[in-house]
Formats: C-alpha cells, sequence, structure tokens
C-alpha cells in the first residue's frame, strides 16, 4: 500500500487566515500545507495537497489517487453537505479515507450536521482548529504499512 496521502480541500478554503478567523483561525491554507508536507516527511509520509472550488475537480484527483495513493485526507468544505457525487468517488477509492473539518461543524447551523462524506470516512476529525489535518496525518502515518 503506497504512503502517498492526497489531502483535499473543498471550496473557499482558499480564503483561510483571510476572512472570518474567529470560525477558522489565522493559518492560511498554504501554512496548512507547509505543515502537512513537513509531518509527512517526519512520519515517512508523502503529500499531495490541492484545494478546488470547482466539484469536479477534487472528484478527478480522487479518481487520481485511487491509481497511486493509501489515503484520502479530505476536508470538502460545502460540499460536506450537498455532495452524493464525491461520496460516490470515495466509495470508489479503496484506500483509508479521514474527513477533517476546521470548525465543529455540529456545534453551528443544523445543514452543516449531515454529512454525505462521513458514510465513506474511516474517520472524521471536526473542531479541533487547522491541527484536525495534522492528527488525521498521524493516523495515516500508524494505519498504513510501512
Ligand atoms: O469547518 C470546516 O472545515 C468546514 O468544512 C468549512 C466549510 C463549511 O462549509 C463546512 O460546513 C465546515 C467552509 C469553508 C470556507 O472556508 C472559509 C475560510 C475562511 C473564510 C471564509 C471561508
Amino acid at each position: 500500500m503506497s504512503r502517498l496521502v492526497y489531502v483535499l480541500n473543498g471550496p473557499n478554503l482558499n480564503l483561510l487566515g483571510k476572512r472570518q478567523p474567529h470560525i477558522y483561525g489565522h493559518e492560511t491554507l498554504a501554512d496548512v500545507e507547509v505543515a502537512c508536507v513537513a509531518l509527512a516527511a517526519e512520519l515517512g509520509l508523502s503529500v499531495r495537497f490541492h484545494q478546488s472550488n470547482r466539484e469536479y475537480e477534487i472528484i478527478d484527483w480522487i479518481h487520481e489517487a485511487r491509481e497511486v495513493a493509501g489515503a484520502i485526507v479530505i476536508n470538502p468544505a460545502a460540499f460536506t453537505h450537498t455532495s452524493v457525487a464525491i461520496l460516490d468517488a470515495l466509495n470508489a477509492f479503496e484506500g483509508l479515507v479521514y474527513e477533517v473539518h476546521i470548525s465543529n461543524v455540529h456545534k453551528r447551523e443544523e445543514f452543516r450536521h449531515h454529512s454525505f462524506v462521513s458514510g465513506r470516512a474511516d474517520g472524521v476529525i471536526a473542531g479541533f482548529g487547522t491541527e484536525g489535518y495534522l492528527l488525521a496525518l498521524r493516523r495515516v502515518g500508524s494505519q498504513l504499512p510501512v
């Protein structure tokens, strides 16, 4: 099983650190990428880190991951609550899937309480800020064979 991990980010996460810091914190997505790449190196993982505002691009990366990756860490952002297409793509991926949310979606509006992706995810992290990505990577590191 490959120790390559796709870290995928959904719509508007390119604004991380630039708006709504009371909800999503001060770190930018570029900061998160740097932290993920550094931790991955420590854990003997490699990372491909992507963000898109377009659902089809996220689906295409999931398809790509099927061929090369052992795990996907995904923050689908608003697509979490709407996208059967992302769920279907993840169901066609055989490796580990961890779902990450920066905020605690269960403490927020009712429409954020349901996730299509959780029906496939092997684990879900919500409300740990951007540290959630690193926690998910640590779990990938301990779950994938060396
Ligand atoms: O808490 C999370 O990580 C979310 O996936 C973030 C999504 C939201 O729709 C989910 O319900 C929970 C929103 C991402 C938008 O990110 C922004 C970051 C900074 C400023 C504006 C938007």
